[in-house]
């Protein structure tokens, strides 16, 4: 039988393992990247490691997400990322280059390779045809240091585009298709590969908005064929020499075929809080709107920007509109400015902002109170803007644009009649802001400020574990409900006992006083606990206040991984209703783990109310050990000194 994209690139990278379904297979990764407010950790935990060198074939550390400089705290840990580079042989993109994905898809992604990034956004670069996965920062560290990454073989669902979008819609409005279908939790370990006759009318860029917000469905990753689109792409970025076709044979198996038709599809837009909230956008009544925010790695493209320039040309936003744009790169940036595109967003009103992550992460530009904000964006988490009681809605480029000059939440198919914009056939190539490493890393001292506090580390496994329900949150709990960003905590992402302070608090304020009172304990939760991004901060921190064990109905993957990393135990149901009969403060108690978890039954006590529960622990014999040792860094150690 034949192989989809996705199995011909684990096939090349397979190291540990076998390709069937649902099973456990450790894959080679050639490239990885890292942005500044996962990076610290990653390169705390690499330092941790004792390598001298990264083994991977390219290794980039993007500064993009914290750029805003209101104390000392950013630019400390820019720096101490920047001398980390340095010495141990990683490529180094300055504040200012641009958002890590938008500048990888860019400059170094390519076809058939691996990619595993410290971002859920990672599979932005399976635009090109590149196997990318987001993934905790230990993870990323250890794949630098040589070592493979452990992921479930994941079954394969084939997207297959039919026809060509009309003028209006875009694809955006595919991956918000998608994500209307599937839900943020039904794409776990799930590879959606994108295929069928109108993949051919889209661009490189337009892949990449699909493939970036695939993250949103909890999948392992997305991704599009290698085909002559993507070699137009890498040659005008002046690197045809980085391509390779590749694509699924004709006899592939597929696990789940869905099927889209690109000419009925019409605008769709991501509504109050939550990415999968997905309507037309013709459905929706005359909703004033207060801000449009334009960028993130999703649609900041030079192809987007350029039609938000065409739509904006000669006009001016609404009188109450703020927008603001963030272009995603300064090759974007740079040639909006070269060709004029720059001048028209300005004179119709749009404030610029620098090319980063910027309102996306929190980082400025708050909504006002009760504001709404329509944001090209992927996430619209509650809170997340910074204004906790914003109403942000996710929509494409075009419907951005439109809205920003009505005033209200508008479909663009009305306005719009005309805006195609061809790929330019050469971009403005200047890697200026990306450093190489040093040739020998041995003199280079590491920059260390003193907002760089060293992170937590567990122990082995106690024979018994116990302690009082801290919180119990109900389902789709993001890791922005876990570890918050926003402009006043995100400086703060290599000082995890300030974040502790934190840590929870959307849910219940007085979650960190609790732990600390009763010295740790653990956290009840319903379905996808941990969705969203890949921070592994929301499993550090609730380390160092001394959680044992997350008790869910289901978890999303990178945060499941991140608490097994962090040697905390992830457990789940047997029975979804004993659910309801647990309550906060509650005192559970796990007698005997170690031997109980030879299998993959738990029963823990619930002293308070003399029941018990039966708890699944759904892990390898790898997660075990890693559970075992206290976390994957001591499982390391503990490997290597054998
Ligand atoms: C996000 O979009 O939530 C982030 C900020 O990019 C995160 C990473 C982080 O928390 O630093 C992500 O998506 O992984
Ligand atoms: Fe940055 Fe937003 Fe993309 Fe995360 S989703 S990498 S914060 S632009």
């Amino acid at each position: 039988m034949g192989l989809t994209v996705t199995e011909k690139i684990i096939k090349e990278h397979l190291v540990v393992g076998e390709m069937k379904r649902g099973k456990e297979i450790g894959i080679k990764i050639d490239q990885t990247l890292t942005q500044d407010s996962t990076g610290t950790m990653a390169y705390l935990q690499f330092e941790a490691l004792g390598i001298d060198r990264v083994e991977t074939k390219k290794s980039l550390a993007y500064i993009d997400h914290n750029l805003l400089q209101t104390g000392p705290e950013n630019a400390d840990d820019h720096l101490y990322i920047q001398s980390i580079a340095k010495k141990y042989g990683i490529y180094y993109s300055k504040a200012g280059n641009g958002i890590c994905h938008q500048v990888h898809l860019e400059r170094f992604g390519v076809p058939g390779e691996t990619l595993l990034g410290s971002d859920s956004h990672t599979p932005t670069c399976g635009g090109v045809g590149m196997l990318a996965i987001g993934a905790g920062g230990l993870d990323v560290a250890v794949a630098m240091a040589g070592g493979e990454y452990y992921i479930t073989m994941p079954y394969i669902v084939k997207v297959e585009l039919k026809g060509k979008l009309r003028t209006g819609v875009s694809a955006k409005d595919i991956i918000l298709e998608v994500l209307r279908r599937y839900k943020v939790k039904g794409g776990l370990n799930k590879v959606f590969e994108y295929a069928g006759e109108g993949i051919k009318y889209l661009t490189v860029p337009e892949r990449a908005t699909i493939t970036n917000m695939g993250a949103e469905l909890g999948s392992t990753t997305s991704i599009f064929p290698s085909d002559e689109e993507t070699y137009r792409f890498l040659k005008a970025q002046g690197r045809g020499r980085d391509f390779t076709p590749i694509e699924a044979d004709f006899d592939a198996h597929y696990d789940e075929v869905i099927i889209i038709d690109l000419d009925k599809l019409e605008p769709l837009i991501a509504c109050p809080h939550s990415p999968d909230r997905v309507v037309p956008v013709s459905s929706l009544n005359r909703i004033k709107v207060n801000q449009v925010a334009i960028g993130s790695c999703t649609n900041s493209s030079y192809m987007d920007l350029m039609k938000v320039a065409k739509i904006l040309e000669g006009k001016t936003i609404g009188e109450e509109v703020s927008l603001v744009i963030s272009p995603g790169s300064k090759q974007v940036l740079n040639m909006l400015a070269q060709n004029g595109a720059l001048a028209k967003l300005i004179s119709a009103g749009a404030r610029i902002l620098e090319s980063g992550c910027g309102p996306c992460i929190g980082m400025g530009q708050s909504p006002n109170t009760d504001g709404v904000s329509l944001r090209t964006f992927n996430r619209n988490f509650k809170g997340r803007s910074g204004t906790p009681s914003a109403k942000v809605y996710l929509v494409s480029p075009e419907t951005a644009a439109v809205s920003a000059l009505t005033g209200y939440i508008t479909n663009p198919e009305e306005y719009v009649k005309d805006i195609n914009i061809t790929m330019p056939e050469k971009f403005l190539i200047n890697d200026n802001l990306i450093i190489s490493p040093a040739e020998k890393g041995e003199d280079v001292e590491i920059v260390r400020g003193p907002n760089i506090k060293p992170f937590p580390r567990n122990k082995a496994m106690d024979e018994t574990i116990g302690g009082k329900v801290l919180i119990k949150v109900g389902d789709d709990i993001t890791t922005d409900h876990i570890m918050p960003s926003n402009a006043k905590l995100l400086p703060y992402r290599s000082n995890i006992p300030y974040l502790s302070n934190y840590c929870l608090i959307p849910c219940d304020k007085d979650f960190p006083k609790r732990a600390r009172e009763f010295g740790g304990g653990i956290i009840l939760a319903g379905h996808n606990y941990g969705q969203g991004s890949s921070r592994e901060h929301a499993a550090l921190v609730p380390l160092y206040l001394g959680i044992k064990a997350v008790i869910a109905k289901s978890f999303a993957r990178i945060h499941r991984q991140n608490l097994i990393n962090n040697g905390i135990l992830p457990l789940i149901f047997e029975k979804e209703e004993d659910y309801g009969r647990i309550d906060v403060l509650d005192e559970l108690l796990i007698k005997k783990v170690l031997t109980q978890m030879k299998g993959n039954k738990i029963i823990v006590k619930n002293i308070s109310k003399d029941e018990e529960y039966v708890l699944l622990l759904d892990v390898t014999e790898r997660q075990r050990n890693i559970l075992k040792s206290g976390g994957l860094l001591n499982y390391i150690k503990a490997r290597s000194s054998h």
